[in-house]
């Protein structure tokens, strides 16, 4: 089984590269960020509830996103590895995943670090936002709050993760097919 997580701020192209990246490896997408938006777009009470962090640049609390990739765990019992997009985003989510591999005894065996400009991250997101309609994506003030919390909430978790020699920093400032060939040369090096 081959596990990646592929992290980095918002906007930095996890989503962008994890569909390439599926369909080259074939591996079971699971985007928190997606699977938050179904539960909104199907006006579930779990969406509602999510979507009032999401429009606020807040992160959704750990015990409902850890609760999302259990159970997408569950339903993907024959895969052949995990492409974990956006997840973890705490530490506290980190652990929890450690130990959900854990108990399939398996474990992360590369997680990619995407590394990008603040200036660039808000050029890609307000231009998302034009053509996705995502709230989060419209707002200046709401993507600024998003880095911050980028910074205090989540930047630890490649620390989490340095300590296991997993961690694997790339630039993602290039063109979405330079940084695409970048990280299939660190997943062939950790494949061989
Ligand atoms: P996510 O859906 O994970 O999205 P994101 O961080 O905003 O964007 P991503 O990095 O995937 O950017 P993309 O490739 O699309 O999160 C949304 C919200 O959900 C969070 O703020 C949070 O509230 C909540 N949430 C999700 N997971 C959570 C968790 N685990 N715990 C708690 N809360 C959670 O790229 C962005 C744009 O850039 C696109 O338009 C793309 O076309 C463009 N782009 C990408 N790469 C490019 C490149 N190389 N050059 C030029 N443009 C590029």
């Amino acid at each position: 089984m081959f596990n990646l997580v592929i992290f980095g701020p918002p906007g930095s192209g996890k989503g962008t590269q994890s569909e390439k990246l599926i369909e080259k490896y074939r591996l079971v997408h699971l985007s928190t960020g997606d699977l938050l938006r179904a539960e909104i777009a199907n006006k579930t009470p779990l969406g509602i509830e999510a979507k009032k962090f999401i429009d606020n640049g807040q992160l959704v609390p750990d015990e409902v996103v850890i609760g999302i990739i259990d159970n997408s765990l569950e339903k993907n019992k024959e895969a052949k590895g995990f492409l974990f997009d956006g997840f973890p985003r705490t530490v506290t989510q980190a652990k929890a995943l450690d130990k959900l591999l854990e108990l399939k005894h398996t474990v992360i065996n590369l997680v990619v670090s995407l590394q990008v400009s603040e200036a660039e991250l808000v050029k890609r997101l307000l231009n998302r936002g034009i053509t996705s309609g995502r709230s989060d994506d419209t707002n200046v003030e709401v993507i600024r709050k998003r880095f911050a919390v980028y910074e205090k909430e989540t930047s630890p978790v490649a620390e989490h993760y340095n300590k296991q020699e997993k961690l694997s920093p790339m630039q993602g400032g290039n063109t979405i097919d330079d940084t695409f060939h970048s990280i299939c040369k660190v997943i062939e090096n950790v494949l061989v």
